[in-house]
């Protein structure tokens, strides 16, 4: 398992099996054979799945993670941590509480939104290991998704946290990606623009 935080958020696809048109362990299969770096289960939103059956897709999609080293992280849900065997919990403003998810599970990676300055400061940033910055760009793919932030936010926060690795998300796509890395970024979490490609590995390459 690489545990290199900064190599592991270079294509970074976040997903449940409500963003997918095609089978979600497919999807996964053909991202990886493309060549992502991590993965994160986000099962959330309209559609999306509750309990068991959460809980039983999870496990399906950590087993593809785990046969091939891929990174595996639980989004907000610290429920499944122990049963998911996960690496790493991706917690948004919303959610579980930083210094709590930091207390229950020190050795896990554990990723954290930002989308304001003032989101920034009043967040306990030397729990965290990696920033998620969004929306960069417009995205359907949120409902709830605060403005966009633009690339600007990415060199903001790299100016305020320089060594601390980032992640871009919202609106990702293979036109706008490297821009996201020319700000500073270490790496793009992308939903739509791979889980709605019609081939799904090409998809991943060209990002
Ligand atoms: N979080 P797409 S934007 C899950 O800004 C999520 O924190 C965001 O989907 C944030 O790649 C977003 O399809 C949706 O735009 C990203």
């Amino acid at each position: 398992m690489n545990l290199d935080v900064k190599n592991m958020l270079r294509r970074y696809l976040v997903m449940g099996s409500q963003n997918c048109v095609h089978e979600p362990e497919e999807t996964l299969k053909q991202a990886i054979a493309g060549g992502i770096t991590a993965f994160q289960y986000r099962e959330k939103g309209q559609g999306a799945l509750v309990g068991q059956a959460k809980e039983e897709l999870g496990w399906r999609l950590r087993r593809i993670c785990k046969k091939h080293d891929v990174p595996f992280f639980i989004n907000d849900d610290i429920e499944l941590v122990e049963s998911l065997e996960v690496d790493g919990i991706h917690v948004g403003q919303d959610d579980h509480h930083v210094d709590d998810v930091r207390r229950k599970h020190p050795d896990k990676i554990i990723g954290l939104s930002v989308s304001t300055i003032r989101e920034l400061e009043r967040s306990p940033i030397h729990q965290v290991d990696y920033l998620g910055a969004g929306p960069v760009f417009p995205t359907l793919t949120k409902v709830d998704a605060k403005r966009a932030v633009g690339i600007e936010w990415i060199t903001t926060i790299k100016k305020n946290y320089p060594t601390l690795p980032i992640v871009g998300i919202g609106g990702i796509d293979q036109q706008n990606a490297a821009s996201v890395l020319k700000a500073g970024a270490e790496g793009i979490a992308v939903i739509s623009a791979i889980t709605h490609a019609i081939n799904i590995e090409q998809a991943v390459r060209n990002l």
